[in-house]
């Protein structure tokens, strides 16, 4: 997806904000565009109160001079906007291949609204295509990763559980201090299921499939932005 459609995706979700909103801010090189516009519209006077959800995205807000908050100070946004690697039927989603979930996950479930902005390849007729994010807490790994294969067998996937590794080849950290494990299911029937069999696991934070979160996705293409709604 080229740059210019990422942002005509962020310039749709920019249309649902209003003066006085507290926004949720998405991570990922789609949301990076969203955030830059706001950031925009905050220099021209707009008044809004954000929370992000990564070091990397309130790290950009910050030198935006967009106002920030957190989930401790306030417990409602009005919406969230936010990236997304597959949208699937219903607006079912996964996230994560950031490794921003955890907080995506929280901050789009403290939300009103949560719209998603991508390009037209991450709509897909069943999620799993792309590997699902399971974000793991560091003790127990072994045990987890044995009770997620059982998941795995029981989900009929089609490919491996891999441990997320960074660019230096080293485990890759959170935001959260937790590690991340890829499932490769190549198709996900039952999404619910799935869902639930891997919070059933304790060693399992939270998993990249958001089911009834999103409301509305930008699906942007060279013909245009397409809008999907719930
Ligand atoms: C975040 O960024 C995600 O949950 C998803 O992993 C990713 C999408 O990134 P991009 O917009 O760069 O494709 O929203």
């Amino acid at each position: 997806m080229s740059e210019i459609e990422k942002r005509q995706a962020a310039a749709c979700a920019l249309e649902e904000v209003r003066s006085g909103m507290r926004i949720g801010l998405g991570t990922g090189s789609t949301a990076r565009h969203f955030v830059d516009l706001l950031g925009e519209r905050v220099a021209n006077g707009f008044e809004c109160l954000c929370v992000p959800t990564s070091e990397t995205t309130a790290d950009q807000a910050a030198a935006l001079n967009i106002p920030l908050t957190d989930l401790e100070t306030i417990d409602r946004l009005d919406i969230t906007i936010d990236g997304a690697d597959e949208i699937g039927p219903g607006l079912s989603l996964i996230k994560g291949g950031g490794g921003a979930l955890l907080r995506e996950k929280i901050v789009a479930a403290a939300s009103d609204r949560m719209v998603v902005i991508a390009d037209s390849s991450k709509v897909v007729e069943a999620l799993g295509r792309f590997p699902l994010p399971v974000e793991v807490n560091r003790f127990g790994l072994g045990a987890t990763r044995r009770s997620l294969e059982l998941v795995l067998v029981e989900h009929q996937a089609q490919g491996a559980l891999n441990l997320r590794l960074n660019s230096a080849g080293n485990p890759f950290v959170t935001d959260g201090g937790h590690l991340i494990l890829d499932a490769l299911f190549g198709r996900i029937s039952a999404p619910e299921a799935l869902s639930q069999a891997l919070l059933n696991i304790p060693g399992v934070v939270q998993h990249g499939l958001f089911l009834g979160l999103c409301k509305r996705a930008y699906v942007a293409s060279p013909d245009g932005v397409r809008t999907l709604n719930d």
